[in-house]
């Protein structure tokens, strides 16, 4: 079991230690073009940390909203915020006002930081949301940046001597279901999370450098691309807006060895790498979203690098089941990561059997805490943190990823995996991308409906659907293909890349 100090402010592990240790000449952060080592960012962290504290004036377990692309100066403003013994919470860069005002709204923040190329939304969300007083914006050419206000502060900062339970962030769901919730997380599961699945499955090294494309605002982001190196005194190359070809270019450039994106990225990056050279990647992790089998081989026959698929969640702040080397099983996700427990529950809430598919249920150092939510106790009991997803144990103790339970399609009395569907229908050579849900029919109940994105100059006909019918009954169980097709030429996603099969099913989009 992981035992830490009663007494612990993860800011000071994850930087004060690192350059006191060893790695202060060492680069932390690394960005277009500059890079930060190990003792400049503790400079930063510091002033900032100062600012929070010395202009405005915050006070342990205030809460400070985070606005930002993926930059150091958003690294650094996170960590500013544990050293000063306030709550950090992160937002996705894309969120308009009005769900800005929510998250305000219901974490009661009094603070911000924010990128200056984010200041109006944030100012409508203000409008909106009173309770916000102050907002220091940074990379901004007015007076009173956050930059300026760092130069008139010392490099050194005393940490507030936190406690291992204090909370430290609260992270907001990215909402698949568009009602997002706040999961509170503790400057101890910071420091689990980093030595769960980092040290485990990918073990991670000091050489090692990391890059990808999650947000620092995603759970799957802060840890992969900032918590986890920094734990282990490596180097993170943090960069916005990055698509598969500037993503692959960066690969090139920057020469990282471990890369964290979701499946739909690589995917796409699969084709791209026989025109990149990308030999210094060591480890390939995805999650986010389930892994297609397709997906997995396609990278893996394009560029000889095996693929980590895990499953995380924002509750439990990071990955809990996974897999690595040769125990990995394509097609399922793994087993819980050391430290972790899982579970599937059958209907009546009992541990299911091997071949059972049954609702998710995971316990261990992280999660199980929401932020004045009525919605917790459907998601946890005793314990154990029951995630919205339907898996089903093989007799090896693997878990394989069915459905969301809500993703779970019935149809004349079969049970259907909206993915299983979508993980057939990728492999078909014309399909780019797809989701498949279940839409009411008098006869069945429901049908299986495919929304599909064909891949550039492929037609879109009665043809292409009747050899879409007839290759995914040929790879799965025939009652199980899409009795109805669609045709888009894009699917609606989260910035986090997770379908919205939602906003298909009730017609949004
Ligand atoms: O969605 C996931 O699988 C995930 C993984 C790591 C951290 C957070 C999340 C939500």
């Amino acid at each position: 079991e992981l035992q830490y100090p009663q007494r612990l402010n993860c800011a000071i592990e994850l930087l004060d230690k690192m350059v006191t240790s060893g790695s202060a000449g060492k680069p932390a952060l690394i960005h277009r073009s500059m890079s930060w080592t190990y003792a400049e960012l503790l400079d930063k962290v510091n002033r900032i940390a100062a600012v929070l504290r010395e202009d405005m004036h915050l006070v342990p377990g205030n809460r400070v909203l985070l606005r930002g692309a993926n930059h150091p100066m958003l690294a650094a403003a996170i960590l500013a915020v544990w050293k000063a013994g306030c709550i950090a919470v992160p937002t996705m860069p894309l969120l308009r006002a009005p769900e800005l005002s929510v998250i305000i709204d219901k974490a009661q923040i009094n603070a911000a930081l924010c990128a200056a190329c984010l200041k109006d939304e944030l100012e409508l969300a203000r409008e909106q949301s009173p309770v916000l007083g102050q907002v220091v914006y940074y990379q901004d050419a007015g007076h009173d940046s956050l930059e300026q206000l760092m130069q008139s502060k010392s490099g050194s900062f005393e940490a507030t001597d936190t406690c291992a339970e204090d909370v430290c962030l609260i992270a907001f769901t990215s909402g698949t279901t568009g009602k997002p919730k706040g999961a509170m997380h503790f400057h101890r599961d910071i420091l689990a999370v980093c030595d769960t699945f980092p040290r485990s499955i990918l073990q991670s090294r000091p050489e090692d450098v990391f890059i990808g494309t999650p947000p620092l605002a995603f759970t799957f982001g802060l840890g992969g691309l900032l918590l986890f190196p920094l734990r282990v005194g490596a180097s993170t190359v943090l960069l916005e807006k990055l698509t598969p070809e500037t993503l692959m270019q960066a690969i090139e450039e920057f020469r990282p060895t471990v890369c964290f994106t979701a499946p739909t990225f690589y995917r796409q990056m699969a084709p791209l790498a026989s025109r990149h050279d990308i030999s210094s990647l060591k480890k390939t992790v995805s999650a986010g979203e389930a892994l297609p089998v397709a997906t997995r081989e396609s990278w893996q026959r394009a560029t000889d690098i095996a693929m980590v698929d895990g499953i995380g969640s924002t509750e439990m702040l990071h990955i809990f089941i996974s897999a690595s080397g040769n125990t990995i099983r394509p097609g399922a996700t793994g087993k819980p990561v050391p430290g972790y427990r899982a579970c599937v529950l059958d209907e009546d809430g009992n541990p299911a059997g091997p071949g059972v598919v049954g609702r998710l249920a995971v316990k261990g150092p992280t999660g199980c805490r929401y932020l004045s939510d009525p919605r917790q106790a459907d998601y946890v009991y005793d314990g154990w943190n029951l995630t919205g997803d339907a898996y089903e144990i093989d007799a090896d103790g693997y878990f394989w990823y069915r459905a969301r339970t809500d993703d779970m399609i019935i149809s004349a009395g079969y049970n259907i995996a909206g993915p299983e569907v979508e993980d057939a229908l990728l492999k078909h050579p014309a399909v780019a991308e797809c989701a498949v849900i279940g839409v009411p029919d008098e006869e069945r109940g429901q049908i299986v409906k495919a929304f599909v994105v064909l891949k550039q100059g492929i037609a879109s006909d009665d043809e292409m659907t009747k050899q879409l019918q007839a290759f995914v009954k040929q790879s799965i169980a025939p009652y199980k293909y899409p009795r109805a097709v669609e045709y888009r030429t894009s699917l609606p996603r989260t910035e986090t890349g997770k379908l919205q099969r939602f906003k298909l099913r009730q017609g949004i989009v």
